[in-house]
């Protein structure tokens, strides 16, 4: 028992290595970077979607297409009034190797009238579209999750 944690630990530090010797070649292939792809599971037609996107060079992101709902936009949270209301983002400044950072109470992609509901594990191909660099599709995976600190409303 005591052997297998060892070896596991020893093959999981190896990963690390290689992982780190493999991130400049990742770098110099791609302009964009996404992490954090997961969509949390969430009833009603409308989901959201908190990345971390990293570009290398300034940047922007126009827009953001799918054909798994309506209309995929980019909002924001501001208190207006004491009052905390989405706002639209039309164009997301990116600075080149600064990760912009999606969260819930802030920056999210809202995925608007999901043609179906969301089912836990479901794959959602978003195609995002820059200034600059050439269009990225990104990959989200439906994941269920287990902390409920996501208090943010959106419905309708
Ligand atoms: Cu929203």
């Amino acid at each position: 028992m005591k052997n297998n944690y060892v070896a596991m630990s020893a093959s999981r530090l190896l990963a690390a290595l290689a992982l780190t010797l493999l991130l400049p070649t990742l770098a110099l292939a791609a302009s964009v970077h996404f992490s954090e792809l997961t969509i949390p599971m969430h009833p009603g037609s409308n989901a959201v979607a908190y990345p971390t996107i990293l570009s290398d060079q300034d940047d922007s992101i126009t827009s953001i297409t799918s054909d798994c709902c309506t209309a995929v936009e980019l909002h924001t949270h501001e208190m207006k009034d004491d009052i905390m209301r989405m706002r639209r983002v039309k164009q997301l400044p990116l600075s080149a190797g600064t990760a912009m950072v999606f969260a819930p109470g802030g920056l999210h992609i809202m995925l608007i009238g999901l043609k179906n509901p969301l089912t836990e594990g479901e794959k959602f191909k978003l195609t995002f579209h820059f200034a600059h660099a050439a269009d990225e599709m990104v990959t989200f995976t439906a994941t269920h999750l287990h902390d409920a600190t996501d208090s943010h409303k959106h419905g309708e």
